[in-house]
């Protein structure tokens, strides 16, 4: 179901005339009111009345996350603190957080954004939402529920984890859709058969997944472990949080709701703009936010605009399904490597499961770097046999080195060893000192 078709089927170049007026209202409203994009945009000698068309937004300087940081907690007010309403935060690698400031307006286009995204994966009023994202400063749990309130659905805000009391629930109030990470809908699915819960027999049609990179393999097992569809949903704290991009029933590349949220794809490097199709940074401008609007947002995270139509009749542009962070890659002797092209190449492989942690190490005499790979072994599979485990071992070893170029040390543990996530999952421990 299209929730607003009014904007998201609207003709492209009456979206593009809405988008740069309210591109223009913003720059106007940010320079008048934040004495940091004042400063900001002066020293990069742009004034608002520069922008007279959509491209000159390339004009305008980034925003990143130290900028956030820099100016916690309330730096980047565009209106007096007693229009908000309500802050979330995340933090980092820093330990300082980064805010979001909402006012009531901006809780409003947040639901809008939850509300299109939720219908997107066929949800609507006549449902019931099981909120399995955590509530709290994290946006997943809250984000959820604003949507869900505005679709009219019956939400359970039950948080993430306590995975029994989910499956009761998904039972005894017939559950329609649930929301959480990839991550904890696998352990969930392998928690229920562990428990002899058939999941394939409660309500559910669908889940919305997202806040972490996953795989197509992943959204192959999570299918068919749930005999749902699984669907992939987008968005990060700075720029309001989920809502930002969802997947419709294509459940191919994310539809951005860009008359809230103006999407860019940049070369990381160069920091210029790339064609449609080419794959880079986005970069979002969140143009009708007014508690903390962010102009040029970094976000680090690598896709690409998706040109061909889509066929479910929204005309809002899609990205694709995320390759993973230019801050999570991990350059391996040289190699980039993601975490989410190991996981996709392990879901190939028969008799391992996708739960795997990446250790590396730089080797005190050699200064290489060396990376192991740990990988669960399947419960059918795993046997005390070593000559089974060694072919296994070199399996892997050997996919590894032909999907992603380099050499991993593979280190097979047993079922179930590797810690599980109802947040989301850590992948890779890295123990350089960089
Ligand atoms: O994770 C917001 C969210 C909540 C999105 C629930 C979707 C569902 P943060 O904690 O600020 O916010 O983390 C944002 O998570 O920049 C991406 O790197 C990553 N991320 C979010 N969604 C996806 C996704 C929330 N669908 C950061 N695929 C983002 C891959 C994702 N990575």
């Amino acid at each position: 179901m299209i929730w607003n078709p009014e904007h998201e089927c609207m003709n492209v170049d009456s979206l593009r005339a809405l988008q740069f007026a309210r591109l223009k209202n913003l720059v106007e409203r940010v320079y008048n009111t934040v004495p940091f994009y004042k400063e900001k945009l002066d020293k990069a000698g742009v004034k608002p009345s520069d922008i007279k068309c959509l491209a000159d937004i390339s004009k305008l300087p980034f925003t990143t996350k130290t900028d956030l940081r820099d100016t916690y907690p309330y730096g980047l007010l565009a209106v007096p603190q007693s229009e908000i309403v309500e802050i979330h935060m995340s933090s980092g690698t820093t330990g300082t957080p980064v805010v979001d400031a909402y006012t009531a307006k901006d809780l409003d286009d947040w639901a809008e954004g939850m509300a299109r995204t939720l219908s997107g994966a066929g949800a609507t009023h006549n449902d019931t939402i099981q909120n399995a994202y955590g509530y709290g400063l994290f946006t997943g749990g809250m984000g959820v529920h604003h949507g869900a309130r505005k679709l009219g659905a019956t939400v359970i805000p039950i948080s993430s984890g306590n995975t029994q009391k989910q499956l009761m629930l998904m039972r005894d109030f017939k559950s329609n859709l649930f929301t959480c990470t990839p991550s904890y809908a696998m352990y969930m699915a392998e928690q229920a058969k562990e428990m002899g819960v058939d999941v394939k027999k409660l309500s559910l049609r669908a889940a919305c997944l997202g806040a972490e990179p996953w795989s197509e393999g992943m959204r192959n097992q999570i299918e068919s472990a749930w005999g749902i569809k699984a669907y992939d949903i987008y968005g990060l704290t700075e720029i309001t949080g989920p809502g930002v991009a969802f997947e419709c029933e294509a459940q191919y590349g994310m539809h951005v709701n860009e008359d809230l949220w103006f999407p860019e794809i940049i070369d990381p490097e160069t920091e210029q703009p790339v064609p449609d199709g080419e794959k880079g940074e986005l970069v979002i401008t969140t143009i009708t936010k007014e508690g903390t609007p962010l102009i040029r947002y970094r976000t680090r995270d690598i896709t690409f605009i998706i040109t061909e139509p889509c066929a479910c009749g929204r005309t809002t542009r899609k990205i694709h399904r995320l390759f993973g962070r230019t801050d999570d890659m991990l350059i391996i002797r040289g190699v980039n490597v993601f975490p989410s092209q190991i996981e996709n190449a392990l879901v190939d492989i028969q008799g391992v499961e996708p739960n795997y942690l990446i250790v590396v190490n730089r080797n005190e005499e050699t200064h290489l770097d060396e990376a192991e790979l740990h990988v669960e072994v399947s419960a059918e599979q795993f046997t005390d046999e070593t000559k089974g485990m060694e072919a296994l071992r070199n399996t892997i070893s050997s996919v590894m080195k032909s999907k992603l170029g380099i050499m991993l040390k593979v280190k097979l543990v047993e079922p179930k060893s590797i810690e599980r996530s109802t947040g989301k999952a850590k992948r890779v421990i890295d123990n350089r000192k960089l």
